[in-house]
């Protein structure tokens, strides 16, 4: 068996001290950064999500799998953040109201501030109106929404909403992301852009600092 899919494999069974230290001998064996993240982590992830929603395993199987994943995302961390405040700009992230999901809203601070982004990380489960608050006050070009549920992503157009009523629309530019999302989806709600994934997601928001407004 690979070392990625001995991690994967930790990480299904949630197992927080082997995560880390497998994903630290990948490292060591010279495996990319964004492969391990991707063949190891996020693939044990997956198959954790296709297993809950199978009902082969259940909510405490998942938190211990979530508990693994940031363990061994703290040691990805550091291979991240290179180029870390470099003035690209600054964003402001959070997982939408009623959602408590922020595995993948963590890695794409983590990224964003590896391109040189500032990151005001207002956390999961984020009401509307502190999406717009924190961004004026961090004078951020950019707000990033983040939701898992597909009964949390409409909460998004009651941030994109508010910031038309508030006249900010053209000035903080607005990216969706997360599973349940899609192009369509995110222009339904109102977001300037829709990301697929972490990495896709930097570069969706250098355009929408680099856009004229
Ligand atoms: Co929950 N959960 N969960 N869960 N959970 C899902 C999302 C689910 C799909 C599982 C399933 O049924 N297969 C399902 C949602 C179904 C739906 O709405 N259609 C679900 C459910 C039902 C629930 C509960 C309702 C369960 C319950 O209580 N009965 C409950 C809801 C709690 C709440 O939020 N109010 C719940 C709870 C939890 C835990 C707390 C146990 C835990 C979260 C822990 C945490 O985040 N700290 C959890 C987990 C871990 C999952 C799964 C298994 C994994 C999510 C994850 O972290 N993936 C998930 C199944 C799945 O997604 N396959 C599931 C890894 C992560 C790297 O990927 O978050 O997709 P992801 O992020 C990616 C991209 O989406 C994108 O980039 C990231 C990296 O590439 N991205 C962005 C994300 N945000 C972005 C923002 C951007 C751009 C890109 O721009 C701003």
């Amino acid at each position: 068996m690979s070392l990625l899919e001995d991690l994967a494999l930790a990480l299904q069974s949630g197992d927080d001290t082997r995560v880390p230290r497998l994903t630290a001998d990948a490292l060591e064996a010279g495996v990319p950064p964004q492969e391990v993240l991707d063949g190891g982590l996020i693939a044990g992830m997956a198959v954790v999500g296709r297993r809950f929603r199978d009902y082969e395993i259940f909510l405490p199987d998942v938190l211990l799998a979530a508990r693994a994943m940031d363990a061994g995302v703290q040691v990805l961390k550091p291979h991240f953040l290179e180029g870390e405040m470099t003035g690209a700009g600054t964003v402001v992230l959070g997982t939408v109201r009623g959602d408590l999901h922020d595995i993948g809203k963590n890695l794409v601070g983590i990224m964003l501030k590896g391109a040189g982004f500032k990151v005001v990380d207002l956390g999961k489960n984020v009401a509307p109106a502190a999406f717009i608050d924190a961004a004026l006050e961090h004078d951020a070009q950019v707000i990033g929404m983040s939701a898992l549920l597909t009964t949390t992503a409409p909460m998004m157009a009651e941030v994109t909403g508010l910031l038309k009523e508030r006249g900010l629309g053209s000035r903080i530019r607005t990216i969706a992301g997360g599973a349940p999302m899609s192009r369509e989806l995110a222009t339904d709600l109102g977001a300037d852009a829709y990301a697929f994934d972490a990495t896709s997601a930097v570069e969706r928001i250098q355009a929408l600092v680099d856009a004229p407004s």
